[in-house]
């Protein structure tokens, strides 16, 4: 697993504070935004849409949403539990 990060953009950082309260760490690639690295053809192939983060699976699947990338994160490390156990504590958030 691979996430495609830049540490200077906001929506990355959401999924990096995500991954520090999961206690969990993955493999971090940084894409230099400021130098259009996001419009390169390597990163283009993973992320169509030229934006960070994106969370590359071991099957070859792209996550391509920061709100996606917690909820899949959330899945696959459930302890501790973040976005709620009941209905109404996931809905609230
Ligand atoms: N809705 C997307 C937004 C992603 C987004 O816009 N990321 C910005 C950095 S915060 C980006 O990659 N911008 C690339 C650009 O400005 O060319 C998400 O939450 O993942």
């Amino acid at each position: 697993m691979k996430l495609y990060d830049c540490e200077a953009a906001p929506s990355p950082r959401k999924v990096r504070l995500f991954l520090a309260k999961k206690g969990t760490e993955v493999e971090t690639i940084q894409v230099d935004l400021p130098k259009g690295e996001q419009f390169s053809d390597w990163y283009r192939q993973r992320n169509p849409n030229c934006t960070v983060p994106a969370l590359e699976l071991e099957e070859g699947i792209v996550l391509c949403e920061s709100e996606a990338i917690c909820r899949y994160l959330e899945e696959m490390y459930p302890d501790p539990i973040l976005f709620g156990r009941s209905v109404i504590e996931r809905s609230a958030r």
